[in-house]
């Protein structure tokens, strides 16, 4: 047994001397950002993959977000999950958008769509939910309301690469959808992120807003960010696509593992499977009840203690946060069930290289923290 840290996660690489090739692609060429080919090819090639209409690449998910917005010229207030990382509510803030929390299903872990109209104002514009660690949203429900009252839909599907609920990508769904290709995701770019659009005109225009405006040499069209992917991210994308299948299989066998270990672990909730859902193991949650002899923050050092670094995913709440906590709806009261679940849960490490050793220790501790 090894006395090593394990992380919540370690990012995939595939192998170096495969990289090799594109890397003195890009030396030769010179060309080293501004959408050049592989940007154009990872963009294709990603389209092909997920099954979705258009991508426009991003240098990461938070700028991508961000633009989403922009795109589709979201004001006023904007209904959205408490229970999220942080990105999630900073773009609207960037977009001088009010951020209207809304509680969340227990079940679906996002917006409850029950709680999202009864938080519509007449400054509602748009719904945006997260699809927690690649699980979906209750696109149906949501969808109803956001067709019931005008309003469109963003979705954060940062966590989603590769899961699909009802034969479709995760990605798939709302006006846009936003992935994650950072470090830590499924998926890795080192850092990057994608916006998914369903028309060429739309696509055009995330394109010009990431690129400062640009829509020619010496034309602006909009007051653009530079959110632009670089061609080493690009080449590198392109090289995960022949690899992320294996990764998911080899991180489904890791969740296998753990749903056995924890099944008889009183006080040890975990999330089963969904219908019509097929999953990309993204994180690996586990929620501490009352049960469970000890605490959720005692058991979160003991893992600690040993060398096991689980993360509060996502915990405090976004309208717990500075920035968030004086609006009305960021109060407790209204948020019953977003804190619920923060209070319990700890993301247990979950990738495609965890070793069975590793992961045996991860399960010792989580069985024997409270004997
Ligand atoms: N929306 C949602 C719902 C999101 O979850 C996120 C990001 C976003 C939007 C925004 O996406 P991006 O703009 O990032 O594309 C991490 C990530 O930084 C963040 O991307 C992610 N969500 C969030 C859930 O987690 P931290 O602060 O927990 O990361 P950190 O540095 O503590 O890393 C966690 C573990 O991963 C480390 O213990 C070790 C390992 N690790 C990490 C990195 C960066 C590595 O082994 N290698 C690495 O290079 O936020």
């Amino acid at each position: 047994m090894t006395d090593e840290t394990i992380y919540v996660t370690r990012p995939f690489l595939p192998p170096l001397d495969e990289l090799l090739p594109s890397l003195e692609r890009i030396w030769s060429t010179r060309e080293l950002t501004n959408g050049a080919a592989f940007h154009r090819e990872f963009e294709e090639a990603l389209a092909k993959y997920l099954r979705v209409p258009y991508v426009s690449l991003f240098t990461n998910a938070t700028v991508a977000l961000v633009t989403a917005l922009q795109c589709l010229r979201i004001t006023g207030e904007v209904i959205t999950t408490p229970y999220s990382f942080v990105a999630t509510g900073h773009s609207l803030l960037w977009n001088g958008i009010e951020p209207v929390f809304a509680d969340i299903d227990p079940h679906t872990l996002t917006l409850d769509p029950a709680r999202v109209e009864a938080a519509i104002t007449p400054r509602t514009t748009a719904i945006m939910p997260v699809h927690v660690y690649g699980r979906p949203a209750d696109t149906v429900g949501l969808q109803r309301i956001a067709d019931t009252y005008g309003l469109r839909i963003i979705y954060d599907a940062a966590h989603g690469f590769g899961a699909k609920y009802d034969g479709r990508s995760l990605a798939d769904y709302g006006d846009l959808s936003v992935l994650s290709f950072h470090a830590t995701k499924v998926f890795n770019t080192f850092e990057g992120g994608a916006i998914i659009s369903r028309d060429a005109q739309t696509k055009q225009r995330i394109d010009y807003l990431k690129n400062f405006g640009f829509a020619g040499e010496t034309t602006v069209v909009a007051s653009g960010i530079n959110g632009k992917m670089s061609e080493f991210q690009a080449a590198l994308g392109l090289l995960q696509l022949r690899y992320i299948d294996e990764c998911i299989r080899r991180r489904s066998e890791v969740a296998k593992r753990y749903d056995v270990a924890f099944a008889d672990v009183a006080g040890i909730k975990v999330l089963g499977a969904l219908n019509r859902y097929v999953p990309n193991f993204s994180y690996y949650p586990i929620f501490v009840g009352r049960d469970y002899p000890i605490e959720r923050d005692a058991l979160y050092e003991k893992l600690s203690e040993t060398g096991i670094h689980g993360r509060r995913y996502f915990y405090p709440l976004i309208s717990d946060f500075p920035m968030y906590r004086g609006r009305p709806s960021a109060a407790k009261a209204g948020l019953p069930v977003a804190h619920q679940v923060a209070d319990s849960v700890i993301c247990l490490p979950i990738y495609p290289e965890l070793s069975e050793a590793d992961q045996s220790r991860v399960i010792n501790c989580v069985r024997r923290a409270g004997a």
